[in-house]
């Protein structure tokens, strides 16, 4: 079979010794371009919570393996991508120039070249199978948890997300989104939540996902974790998360008018947080007892809840009592 440079020779590229230097600077350029590409869009990758920061660029590096190794396969497609893009414009330039109308008046008649069309057929084979061999290796790796050491039930509803830690006993409890006339201090609009989603970090979670009314869809980008919530399926995935911290999500799955405003909180805390923080929401002697736990362990601030809101966007203020209320009401209560 003809190597790369018979094909370069077939193209009639080496005739031309002024296509030679501009092809000479179009591939320092494409050389320069992929080696530069990935450590700097690697050092441009902000270590993120989800929420928007400025100059922000890229995925997010991540809290979990999954995402690491999502941010890694991500990099190579860059590499992958740019040399590809390279390639062809640097060879329809040259097409374009070489054999415009005043530089070659009579046109070629050929039609068919059997080497170039294997190698046309063949590179692209190879350079898919290069890409889907570790797409589909961590696609499997992310699809269940080996050794699962706790489960979160995760319900989409119109428009929040319930959550249950069914062995720590935490009961249902529904996360609103904050209205936007409540919003202080480091709370995020449009990001924050009343009842975050407290996890412990080092441990592999579980995670089951069904939708209660429509398709949602829980994506937590810096957790690596995206997957659909659908009414009569339970869907499963999982996470460990490895660095403390707030991370935020939303959902993906356009699921009605409120859509925007269902969005994700995880707070991710050391093993003996989270022991004391499920004490608490188990045993607390306060009224609301997830708002005692999560004021006392996580320090948040409730005070906003006191007064009502008057843009009136949550559904259902108040936390695992909420969970039997239907999204008819929400619907009621949102318009
Ligand atoms: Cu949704």
């Amino acid at each position: 079979m003809m190597g790369p440079l018979g094909l370069w020779k077939n193209l009639r590229l080496v005739k031309d010794l002024r296509f030679v230097k501009t092809r000479m600077v179009g591939l320092m350029v494409a050389l320069a371009a992929v080696l530069a590409g990935a450590p700097l869009s690697s050092v441009l990758a902000v270590e993120s919570t989800g929420a928007p920061v400025p100059w922000q660029l890229d995925l997010p590096k991540g809290a979990t393996v999954i995402q690491r190794q999502l941010f890694s396969f991500h990099q190579e497609l860059l590499i992958i991508i740019t040399a590809i893009t390279i390639f062809v414009f640097v060879l329809l330039a040259y097409v374009a120039i070489r054999y415009r109308k005043a530089a070659s008046p009579t046109p070629s008649r050929t039609t068919h070249n059997f080497t170039i069309e294997v190698i046309w057929t063949v590179v692209p084979v190879l350079i898919l199978a290069v890409i889907a061999f570790p797409s589909f290796k961590l696609l499997y790796y992310m699809d269940r948890a080996e050794k699962p050491e706790m489960t979160l039930k995760v319900t989409g509803h119109q428009w929040y997300w319930n959550y249950e830690l069914p062995e720590q006993k935490v009961e249902e409890f529904s996360s609103n989104l904050i209205p936007d006339d409540k919003i202080s201090g480091n709370q995020i609009r449009l990001l924050s939540v009343d009842y975050p989603l407290v996890v412990p970090v080092d441990t592999t979670i579980q995670i089951l996902l069904n939708g209660a009314d429509v398709i949602h869809s829980w994506l937590v980008t810096d957790l690596g974790v995206q997957k659909s919530a659908f009414p009569g399926r339970t869907n499963e995935t999982w996470m460990k998360i490895d660095k403390e911290g707030t991370y935020y999500g939303q959902c993906t799955q356009i699921c009605g008018d409120r859509h925007g405003y269902m969005p994700i909180e995880v707070r991710a805390v050391s093993k003996e947080k989270f022991a004391q923080w499920t004490d608490l929401v188990l045993h607390s002697t306060a009224k609301d007892k997830m708002r005692d736990a999560n004021e006392k362990v996580l320090g948040l601030s409730y005070g906003w809840m006191d007064s009502p809101s008057k843009t009136a966007q949550i559904a259902h203020p108040v936390a695992a009592s909420a969970v039997a209320a239907t999204s008819a009401s929400s619907v009621t209560a949102s318009r």
